[in-house]
């Protein structure tokens, strides 16, 4: 059985996007990021970053001790390795999954994470980065756009690469992106967003955190931590 160590995000809808089109047994527990409990102690010793998704593999592969994965690009991996699916074995294919999947670590998700923060949750206007990170997403966008022109997905078929950037893509209204500019992206975006496992796990997402806007308090937890946060949690945990 899976744990995954959970909350609505782009980030977190990716390994529940594998785990609900895999079938693997699992179950969800979620770490209101918003309450700060991806800083408790417990949390930590899973996922010393402090940000969600984690999982635990309570039944690995060969057995032995449960395995804990924290950054999502590397639960898509160990999970897609435990299925035997979405990660191809063939050299030049794996490599081509490995490399969007970098793309959207590195790349679109960080932009536009930062996006969203400059246009959205800053306390204060700053336009030079707020030019800076429109630019870079619709830049982002446009490279993806080129990459699906003339095919289904992001690689040959639908694998992890598709399924670490739709969240992000999901919410492009954020980004002040139209889709109607990258049609190839669209096209791509409502047919995955079609799929069975996709609707589910989206509906399973939607149950948790109903309408909780990011208020001042929100974006202190969110926003505010510093070294001595992990430096605090740590210790507590020893
Ligand atoms: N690179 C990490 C990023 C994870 C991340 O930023 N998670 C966000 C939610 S999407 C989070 O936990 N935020 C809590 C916080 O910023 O304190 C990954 O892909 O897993």
């Amino acid at each position: 059985m899976i744990e995954l160590f959970f909350w609505p995000t782009p980030n977190g809808m990716k390994p529940l996007l594998l785990l609900r089109e895999s079938g693997l047994d699992y179950r969800l527990t979620e770490v209101n990021i918003n309450a700060g409990e991806q800083f408790s102690a417990d949390f930590l010793k899973i996922a010393l970053n402090g940000r969600i998704p984690a999982i635990i593999d309570h039944s690995p592969t060969g057995g032995g001790e449960p395995v804990s994965v924290f950054e999502s690009g590397a639960i898509l991996i160990y999970l897609a390795e435990k299925v035997g699916r979405f990660l191809p074995t063939e050299q030049r294919k794996r490599v081509e999954v490995l490399e969007w999947l970098m793309w959207q670590m590195a790349g679109l998700g960080p932009m536009l994470g930062q996006n969203h923060h400059f246009n959205a949750y800053a306390p204060e206007q700053v336009p030079y980065a707020i030019k800076r990170y429109d630019q870079e997403a619709s830049r982002l966008y446009a490279v993806l756009d080129a990459r699906l022109a003339g095919r289904e997905f992001i690689c040959d078929d639908y694998t992890i690469a598709d399924m670490a950037c739709y969240p992000w893509v999901a919410r492009y209204e954020r980004h002040k992106v139209s889709l109607s500019d990258f049609p190839e992206v669209s096209r791509w975006f409502f047919a995955i967003g079609q799929r069975e496992a996709v609707v589910a796990a989206y509906q399973e997402a939607n149950q948790i955190n109903k309408g909780q806007a990011v208020t001042q308090s929100v974006g202190n937890v969110l926003f505010g931590q510093t070294a001595e946060t992990i430096r605090k949690a740590v210790s507590q945990s020893e």
